[in-house]
This record gives C-alpha cells, structure tokens and sequence, in this order.
C-alpha cells in the first residue's frame, strides 16, 4: 500500500466515480472518500479546477480533475497499465470505448423528447452497444489470455467489468451474444476485492431514468 494520501471528491451518488473507488478497492489502497452533498456543491464547485467532480487530491496539494484522468494516474502510479507501452495504448483504447458509449448512455438520460429519447435508445441497442461488445469480444479473442490487454490484469479489466455494471439486469441477457465478454466479466467479478466492492455499492437501478 502506498503512504501517499488520496482524497476523492465526488457526490453521493455512483458514478463517474465509480471505476475510481474500484480501482482503490482493488488496490487495497486507502483514500478518504470525501462526498458532497447537494446542498454544499455551490460552496465546493469555485474550488475546483473545471467547477465539476470527482477530483482527486494527492498529499493535500495536487488536485487532478477528470474521471478517466484520475484512473489513468492511479493505473500508471500501481502499475495496472500494462507491460509496455503497446499494452497501455489498447488500454487506453478500451478505456476510451467505454467512455463513449457511456456519454451516449448519458445523452438518451438527459434527452426530454420522447421521441428523440426513442431513437438515440434505439441506435444505442442496435448499433453502439453491439459495436462496443463486439470490439471486446475481438479483442479478447486475439488475446487469448483471462484479461483484455495482456495476461495481467489493467485497469481496462476493472473498467469493462464496471461498465457492464451500468447494464445490470440487462447485461445477463445481452451478453449471451458475446460469450468471452461474459466469461471475462465473470472473471473479473470473481476477484474478492472486486465483489466486495460492488456488493458494497447502492444498486444501480436507483439510478435507472431511461
Ligand atoms: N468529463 C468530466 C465530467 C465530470 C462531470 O460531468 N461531473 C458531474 C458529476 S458526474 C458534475 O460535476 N456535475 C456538477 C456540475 O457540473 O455542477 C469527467 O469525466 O470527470
């Protein structure tokens, strides 16, 4: 375990945080989990480097913003960014996959229109998703090994395995298309600390909009 001190910002709620506090899990790393309460974001947001969350501040001093940026300092500080360079990249990438398809999760959340709201879920079931689950079956495949990116595990495992985490109820049946994502996820899922700590966690539903 490392003596730096971490303390992750976020609010309340599960999110953008999430793969964060998996990866602090993982690690058994301790970290104050410091969370904001709705009426208190208005004080926090003006001491923020982009006025959003999480942020992580390291050893009281440095204060670093974006989810995907944290995750990326925390694979590369505990080396779960793979071997080399290449391995980092197609972590990279798996990581980037991920956050598009969920800013398209976020786009069909927020959209008003019902009718707007019925295409965008529409391309994202008959189009996004299979794309994305398709891309990591391909990968798994070629790889050839119980992770994504090479044969230890990378932050892009916990990344996939906390995506798939969004889709819930949902995932058991789509992922009978995709048997290595499956058999992956349930890898993945079989890790105590993982299991843990998604056991931990409010259920997602709580959070279902659309
Ligand atoms: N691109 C940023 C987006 C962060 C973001 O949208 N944060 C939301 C919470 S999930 C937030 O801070 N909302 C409050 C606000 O914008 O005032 C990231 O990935 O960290």
């Amino acid at each position: 375990m490392s003596e730096i001190r971490f303390k992750l910002m976020y609010l309340e709620d599960r999110g953008k945080a999430d793969l964060i506090k998996l990866l602090f899990a993982y690690l058994n790393q301790t970290y104050e989990d410091f969370r904001i309460k709705p009426t208190e974001w208005n004080y926090y947001k003006s001491f923020m480097p982009f006025e959003q969350l999480p942020v992580l501040l390291v050893d009281d001093t440095v204060q670093i913003a974006q989810a995907t940026t944290i995750g990326r300092f925390l694979a590369k500080k505990f080396n779960l960014q793979g071997k080399d360079d290449i391995e980092s990249t197609l972590c990279d990438m798996v990581i980037e996959q991920i956050r598009e398809c969920g800013d398209f999760a976020t786009q069909i959340i927020q959209e008003i229109d019902s009718n707007k709201k019925k295409i965008l879920n529409q391309k994202y079931l008959g189009e996004i998703l299979p794309r994305t689950l398709g891309g990591f079956e391909k990968m798994l495949n070629l790889n050839g090994s119980s992770c994504i990116v090479g044969n230890q595990l990378t932050w892009a495992d916990l990344a996939l395995t906390n995506s798939l985490a969004w889709l819930d109820e949902f995932s058991a049946r789509l992922l009978q298309n995709y048997p290595l994502v499956k058999r992956h996820n349930e890898y993945i899922m079989s890790i105590p600390s993982v299991n843990e700590w998604f056991k931990s966690q409010k259920p997602l539903s709580v959070y279902k909009k659309a």
